[in-house]
């Protein structure tokens, strides 16, 4: 069902919202509230209409996700070689036919696809994608936007930002027309962790920058962040690291952050993304879909928290392992927020368990998700299967505070996932003071 818009949905609420409610109605209120309320979608791979190609959508690219192209090479005995030669509508047919036509798509990436083509009224089954092909070429891109969002129950996404990145850069530097529902994230990547392949491009572009980030090159990446800054107007700079990041330490990474990154951000006022616990390509020739996971030492994000107290940080780590240290460092240090269950995590099973420890530990002083969607149609099941997860746990929590002898009404379960789901990324994040993004 479409969500409403708050003040719609205020509109037409009946009641104040500030009736006890009893056992019964807990659930489906929790589940109405999580229907109706538009998400901010914190972290995603998606693109402003206006940047072009570089944005993906429709069924070749659904069915190409590299979520999927790891399953393919379980199911099907092409190599990754092979399947690199077809181009891109024969690598979905295949992926078609091997994930969805001979085998159940019971996994949670191929399910996604079914409830996609299903949201869209289209055939979930059968060897043909013609139909599916068809619907998509008919869209109008901004109209179909518009579709999505509402599908998903979101009102806004936040991108992925490669300033250097081959592709993207350059449309940065043109200047394109911005939309008001896709907010941009300064990502950091190939400078934070790989500085040696990548202080060139500073160079290049004028900055006084070299290899050993000695001289003035902090001042100098310092001011390359500002001038993207103005450029891009982020909500945030954001960086992936893998799980062997350590934090002080001897080198650049460590460096850069302490030096011009974090400074940065204060000077700015907008938090920074950590997203650590990668191990990057232990598979190389599966390429987006051969990174892997490792447990990380987060005592390098106790003492971040603790030398940057005017920083703020958006936190997400890779490994379940984990979970629980990020909830007792995010008990120490306010200016930690914990969001989402990241790429490997974002299954029922794992939300559920992650979910039910962070309100136990943590209230409701976190964001439990973000889609990381790379293919537009994707936040509809994404956001699907998240508000189907939380309704239960969300129920469940509530039903025991009353049970304990407090009750539970409408309003306060409509603040509480305004909290999550809204206002704890606002705030981190300043964007509805700064009229940043
Ligand atoms: O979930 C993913 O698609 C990963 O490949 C990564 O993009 C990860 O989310 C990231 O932002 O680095
Ligand atoms: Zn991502």
């Amino acid at each position: 069902m479409t969500p409403l818009s708050l003040k719609k949905r205020n509109a037409n609420s009946s009641s104040s919202g500030s009736e006890s409610l009893n056992m019964k109605q807990i659930q489906p209120v929790v589940e109405g509230v999580l229907r109706e309320t538009p998400f901010i979608d914190v972290h995603t791979h998606l693109f402003a209409p206006a940047m072009g190609a570089i944005g993906l959508w429709g069924i070749d690219e659904l069915l190409t996700y590299h979520y999927l192209e790891a399953e393919l090479f379980r199911s099907s005995r092409v190599t990754p070689a092979e399947y690199r030669e077809l181009a891109k509508q024969a690598q979905a047919d295949l992926i078609w036919r091997t994930l969805f036509v001979e085998n159940c798509p019971i996994s949670e990436a191929t399910r996604g696809v079914i409830a996609v083509l299903n949201a869209f009224g289209l055939p979930t089954e059968g060897p043909s994608l013609k139909k599916a092909r068809a619907f998509f070429a008919a869209q109008k891109r901004e109209l179909h936007i518009k579709k999505v969002f509402a599908l998903a129950g979101i009102s806004e996404v936040v991108m992925t930002n490669d300033p250097l990145d081959p592709q993207e850069a350059p449309l940065w530097m043109r200047g394109f027309q911005r939309h008001p529902q896709f907010h941009a994230a300064l990502r950091l990547d190939r400078i934070i962790n790989s500085w040696p392949k990548h202080w060139n491009i500073l160079a290049n572009q004028g900055y006084q920058v070299d290899e050993q980030a000695s001289g003035k090159t902090t001042a100098e990446v310092r001011r390359f962040l500002s001038d993207w800054v103005e450029r891009m107007h982020p909500v945030e700079m954001a960086v992936s690291l893998p799980h062997t990041f350590q934090y002080p330490a001897e080198g650049v990474c460590s460096k850069l952050l302490r030096e011009a990154v974090l400074p940065s951000c204060r000077e700015f006022h907008i938090p920074m993304a950590l997203m650590i616990g990668v191990r990057y390509q232990v598979n190389p020739a599966i390429r987006l879909a051969g990174d892997a996971v490792g447990r990380a030492d987060l005592r390098a994000l106790e003492n971040i928290c603790r030398d940057f107290p005017e920083n703020r940080f958006l936190v997400s780590v890779l490994s379940r392992e984990n979970q629980h240290e990020l909830c007792v460092y995010a008990r120490k240090f306010g200016n930690l927020l914990p969001f989402g269950c990241w790429w490997f995590l974002n299954n029922p099973s794992i939300v559920e368990d992650m979910t039910r420890e962070r309100i136990e530990m943590l209230g409701l002083s976190f964001i439990p998700q973000h889609s990381d969607a790379r293919v537009l149609e994707q936040v509809i099941y994404k956001w699907r299967n998240t508000r189907r997860t939380l309704t239960s746990i969300l129920a469940g929590h509530y039903r025991v505070l009353c049970e304990d002898g407090r009750s539970v009404t409408r309003r306060d379960i409509q603040s509480g996932v305004t909290r999550l789901f809204r206002s704890n990324f606002e705030e981190c994040t300043g964007m509805r003071n700064s009229g940043l993004g």
